[in-house]
C-alpha cells in the first residue's frame, strides 16, 4: 500500500497513525497536493490528500474511507472503530466533533492565506466559533488514554486534530482550556505510532 499526502494534513496523519497501529506495511509518498498537484494529481485527480493506493492499484480517497478498509482489513477483533451499538455509535460522534474542528481550523488557515484585502473577517469569525464549539464537545467526551490501553480511532483523530489546530490557530488551544485534550495529546504524542508520523 502506498500512502499519498503529506502528515502536515491531520486527515493524512491519522491514517499513518493508523497504518502503524495496525502495523499494516506501507509506503508513505509525502506528495503534496499544492506544491506538487501535477504529479499528486497522478494518484489522485481530486488533488486531496490523503489517497491510499492498494497494492492492486485501486485508489481510496476521504480518510473515514480509507479508515474504514483499514479496519476491514484488520479484522473485527482489531479494528479501531467498534464494529457496531452504542460503543461504535459514540466513538463516530466523537469523530464528527474532531473533524468538524479539523475541517474549520482548515478554513480559517486557507482564508487568511489569501491576500489582505480580500480576507473575509466575518468569515474567519463564524469559522472561529464552530471550532470553538468542535473543541468543546470534543473536550467534553473526557478522552483519556491509560498507559497500556492501545490506541484507538477516536484518540487518534483527537490528536491528530488538537495538533493541527494548535500548529495553525494556536490561539484557539492557549491556556489550560482543554485539560483533557492536553493530557490525551502528551500521552498520544508520546507514543512510537505518533513519533512515526511528525506533522
Ligand atoms: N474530508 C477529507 C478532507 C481532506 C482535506 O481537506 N485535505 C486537505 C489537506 S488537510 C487537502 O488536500 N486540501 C487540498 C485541496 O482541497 O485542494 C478527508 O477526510 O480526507
Amino acid at each position: 500500500m502506498k500512502l499519498i499526502g503529506r502528515y502536515d494534513s491531520p486527515y493524512v496523519r491519522r491514517v499513518g497513525v493508523a497504518l502503524h497501529v495496525l502495523a499494516l506495511p506501507f509506503e508513505h509518498v509525502p506528495l503534496s497536493p499544492f506544491s506538487q498537484a501535477a504529479e499528486f494529481r497522478r494518484f489522485a485527480p481530486v488533488g486531496r490528500m490523503p489517497a491510499l493506493v492498494l497494492d492492486d492499484g485501486e485508489t481510496l480517497i476521504e480518510s473515514a474511507a480509507i479508515l474504514d478498509h483499514l479496519d476491514e482489513i484488520a479484522g473485527h477483533t482489531r479494528a479501531l472503530i467498534p464494529s457496531m451499538g452504542a460503543p461504535r455509535r459514540r466513538a463516530l460522534r466523537i469523530l464528527g466533533s474532531a473533524t468538524a474542528a479539523c475541517d474549520k481550523a482548515i478554513a480559517i488557515n486557507y482564508e487568511r492565506r489569501r491576500p489582505a484585502h480580500l480576507i473575509h473577517a466575518d468569515w474567519i469569525d463564524r469559522c472561529r466559533m464552530q471550532l470553538d464549539a468542535a473543541l468543546q464537545e470534543l473536550e467534553a467526551f473526557r478522552l483519556e488514554l491509560a498507559d497500556m490501553q492501545p490506541l484507538m480511532q477516536t484518540e487518534i483523530t483527537a490528536v491528530c486534530a488538537y495538533a493541527y489546530i494548535r500548529r495553525v490557530e494556536p490561539d484557539a488551544v492557549s491556556g489550560a482550556r482543554y485539560s483533557w485534550l492536553d493530557r490525551l495529546s502528551g500521552a498520544c504524542e508520546a507514543r512510537p505510532e505518533f513519533k512515526a508520523c511528525p506533522q
